[in-house]
C-alpha cells in the first residue's frame, strides 16, 4: 500500500527517484493526447507525456476552478500523473510528496521543496525583464526541462519562479489551515462545513466574504490554494491596469503546471481536503443534481478533460462523486488508521492447571503510520497482561493490511473445571504529526480506538510431567486478520512495468513505540468572523468569466477582462487571505512591491505600477 508522505520524509533515494521519473516523463515518455502534441510541436518542443498535463491544466481554465469540481479535477490530475510516474519509474511505490506550507515555510525547514536535490531553487534577480529563471536544481535547464506550452508573447525556454525567495510570512498560515477544518472558530462562528454552495460558478458571480468562509471548496481555492500559486510565481512585469504580464509559471494557470512544484502543492492542497472530509458530517460533493453548476462541476458531470479515456494510461474517474473516497486515489500518511478487531472473544480453551497459556487478540490494519496497541486492563480470575503489552505495527508497502497481535495471558489457577471469563481492554493510538485532533498539538498522542475483548478459559487438572501448552499463537489469529497481499488501490489499476509484484507480507511489529512530542502552546483563536461580505471578489463581468485575474478586490482595477472575451492566457492567480478579525483580504506578492522601489530597470513601459495594498491596509499578522 502505498502512502504519499510530507517532504521531509523523503529519503535522498526517494527525491532523486522522484526527480528522475519527472525527467523522464518529459524526455522519453510518449504522449497519449493528440491536441498537446500539436500545441507542443507548435511551441518548438518534442511531444511527452509530461506536456500531456500541462495541456491539460492549461486547456481546462474554469473547468477545474473557480466551480465544485476543483477539489475531485485536481484529485485525479494527481491521481493520473502518480501513476504515469510509477510507470516510467517502474517504482510502484513512488508517490507525490506533499509540501506543508503551514509549518515548512523557510529553507531552514525539513520539509522545504527548494532545494537542489528536489524542486530548485526560486529565479535569479533582475534587473530587466529577462530575470525570474531557475538556475539550480534539475529543472533549471531547457535542455532537460523545456517550457513547451506557454503563454502568448512569452519565449522563455527556462522554468520562471519568484526573483527571490518570497517572504515567508505570506504562505498561508497554520491557523488559516485550521479554520478551514474547524479548529479555532469562534463559537457558532461560521466555518467552511459544507463542501460548496451557491454561487456555484464564482468566476461569474462576486463572492462575499460569508460565502468565501462558508464553503470549503471556496475556501480551500482562494484562501489556501491561490496564493501559494503567486507566492512561487510571482510577477514582475504588470500591465497598466496592474495585471500581471510577466512572472513565473505558477502564477498562471495556462502555464502552472510547466512547475514540478504544483504537484507537490496540491497534493497538500488535496491532502487538506481529505482531512475535512474525514472531520466534517457533510462531506459529500455538492451541487449533486445535473445542470445546476456549469457542465463539469456537477457530481455526476464528466469533468472536463478528464472524460476521455484513451488520454490516460489507467483507468480514469471522470465524475466528482467517482473520486469522493481519496484512499481509493491516494493515500496520506497523516490519514488515520482503519483498524477492525477481529477476534472479538479469545478462547483459551482447556489449560492445566499450574501453567500458563497466552493468546492473541488479533486486529486488522490499514495505515499509512505506526499504530500502538495498548493494554490498558485486564479483569478476571486468572487472567493478565501478556508479554508485551504494548505492540506497534507499520505501515507495510506491499501489504494493504497489516496485522497487530497484542498477547493476554491466562494462569490456570482456579478450581478444576469451572469456566472463567474475563475482558481485556486495549486501546490504539499514532502520534498526530499534525496535531489536528489530537488535544496536545503536533506530535502529541491521539487515541484512535478502544476495544473490550471477551475472554474465556478453563482450568483442567494437569498429569505428572506434563509440559505447559504451547499457546497457538500464530495459528491463533482469525483469518480475516492474516496479513493481505498488496492489492494495489483498485482492481482495474493497470500492471506496471518491471515493478515488484505483491507480496504476502507479515505485519512487522516491534516493541512500544515513544516519541510523544511537547504540546504547542495555545493559538490566539481567530476572532469573530464579519458575516457581511464586500462582494469584492472577481469583478468581472458575467462574459468574461475571468479567474480573478489581478483585481486587486477594492475596485481600482475591474473590468479589465473585456466583455465577451474569455483570454485564458491572461488569468493569473491571486493571494487572498483570511485576517485574523475574519476579513478575506487580497495581499500583493512582495515582489511586485520591490518593482516599485527601483528594483526593476524600468525598461518596460508598464512595468511595476504602484499597485501594493496600502500599508495601512496590511492584515495585522501578516507581515
Ligand atoms: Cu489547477
Amino acid at each position: 500500500m502505498t502512502c504519499r508522505k510530507n517532504v521531509s520524509q523523503l529519503t535522498r533515494g526517494e527525491k532523486a527517484r522522484l526527480v528522475q521519473a519527472f525527467l523522464d516523463l518529459k524526455a522519453s515518455a510518449p504522449s497519449r493526447i493528440p491536441a498537446a502534441q500539436a500545441a507542443v510541436v507548435a511551441g518548438g518542443g518534442t511531444p511527452n507525456r509530461y506536456d500531456d498535463y500541462v495541456w491539460l491544466h492549461n486547456t481546462v481554465g474554469l473547468g477545474a476552478h473557480r466551480g465544485p469540481a476543483f477539489g475531485p479535477w485536481h484529485r485525479e490530475f494527481l491521481h493520473q500523473l502518480e501513476l504515469d510516474l510509477q510507470q516510467v519509474s517502474g517504482d510502484a511505490e513512488l508517490t507525490i510528496p506533499y509540501w506543508d506550507w503551514t509549518t515548512d515555510r523557510d529553507a531552514a525547514s525539513p520539509g522545504w521543496p527548494f532545494t537542489t536535490d528536489l524542486m530548485g531553487g526560486f529565479g535569479n534577480a533582475g534587473p530587466g525583464p529577462t530575470t525570474g529563471y531557475v538556475t539550480t536544481g534539475p529543472f533549471g535547464s531547457p535542455a532537460s526541462w523545456r517550457m513547451n506550452i506557454r503563454r502568448r508573447g512569452d519565449a522563455d525556454l527556462t522554468l520562471k519562479r519568484s526573483r527571490g525567495v518570497p517572504t515567508p510570512a505570506q504562505l498561508p498560515s497554520r491557523e488559516e489551515a485550521l479554520f478551514g477544518l474547524g479548529v479555532g472558530v469562534p463559537a457558532g462562528g461560521p466555518w467552511p462545513g459544507v463542501y460548496d454552495g451557491p454561487p456555484w460558478n464564482d468566476a461569474s458571480t462576486p463572492l462575499t466574504d460569508a460565502q468565501v468562509l462558508a464553503s470549503f471548496r471556496k475556501y480551500l481555492e482562494r484562501i489556501l490554494h491561490d496564493g501559494v500559486h503567486v507566492w512561487i510565481g510571482d510577477a514582475w512585469e504588470l500591465d497598466p491596469q496592474g495585471r500581471p504580464r510577466d512572472g513565473g509559471h505558477m502564477t498562471f494557470p495556462a502555464t502552472a503546471v510547466n512547475d514540478p512544484v504544483f504537484w507537490l502543492h496540491h497534493c497538500n492542497v488535496d491532502r487538506l481536503w481529505a482531512i475535512w472530509q474525514r472531520r466534517t458530517t457533510t462531506p459529500e460533493h455538492r451541487p449533486q443534481a445535473a445542470g445546476t453548476a456549469d457542465p463539469g462541476h456537477n457530481g455526476d458531470d464528466p469533468m472536463v478533460n478528464l472524460a476521455t479515456p484513451s488520454w490516460f494510461a489507467a483507468v480514469l474517474h471522470r465524475r466528482p462523486n467517482d473520486v469522493q473516497d481519496h484512499q481509493r486515489l491516494g493515500r496520506y500518511r497523516t490519514d488515520l488508521p482503519g483498524i477492525t478487531l477481529a477476534s472479538p472473544a479469545v478462547p483459551f480453551g482447556e489449560v492445566p492447571e499450574r501453567s500458563a497459556a497466552q493468546m492473541p487478540v488479533a486486529f486488522s490494519v490499514r495505515t499509512c503510520q505506526p499504530v500502538t496497541f495498548r493494554l490498558t486492563g485486564v479483569t478476571g480470575d486468572g487472567f493478565a497482561p501478556g508479554d508485551p503489552d504494548v505492540v506497534t505495527v507499520e505501515h507495510d508497502p506491499v501489504s494493504e493490511i497489516v496485522a497487530a497481535l497484542v498477547p493476554v495471558a491466562y494462569e490456570a489457577r482456579g478450581p478444576v473445571g469451572m469456566p472463567q471469563t474475563g475482558t481485556a481492554t486495549i486501546a490504539a493510538s499514532i502520534v498526530d504529526t499534525d496535531g489536528y485532533d489530537a488535544p496536545g498539538g503536533p506530535g502529541a498522542p491521539l487515541t484512535v480506538g478502544t476495544w473490550a475483548v471477551e475472554l474465556t478459559a478453563t482450568t483442567v487438572a494437569g498429569r505428572a510431567g506434563q509440559a505447559p501448552p504451547v499457546a497457538p499463537f500464530r495459528d491463533a489469529i482469525p483469518a480475516g486478520a492474516r496479513p493481505q497481499p498488496g492489492t494495489g488501490p483498485e482492481p482495474d489499476a493497470r500492471s506496471l512495468a518491471g515493478a515488484a509484484g505483491p507480496v504476502p507480507g507479515g505485519g512487522r511489529q516491534h516493541g512500544p513505540a515513544g516519541g510523544q512530542g511537547s504540546p504547542v502552546g495555545g493559538r490566539g483563536g481567530l476572532d469573530a468572523v464579519a458575516a457581511a461580505g464586500g462582494g469584492h471578489h472577481d469583478a468581472h463581468g458575467e462574459e468574461a468569466r475571468g479567474m480573478g485575474g489581478a483585481d486587486d478586490g477594492h475596485g481600482t482595477h475591474e473590468g479589465h477582462e473585456p466583455h465577451g472575451v474569455h483570454d485564458h492566457d491572461a488569468m493569473a492567480f491571486t493571494m487572498f487571505h483570511l485576517t485574523p478579525a475574519g476579513e478575506v483580504v487580497e495581499v500583493r506578492p512582495d515582489e511586485i512591491e520591490r518593482d516599485t522601489s527601483g528594483y526593476d530597470d524600468g525598461a518596460d513601459p508598464g512595468t511595476a505600477p504602484p499597485v501594493g495594498p496600502d500599508p495601512a491596509e496590511e492584515p495585522p499578522g501578516l507581515a
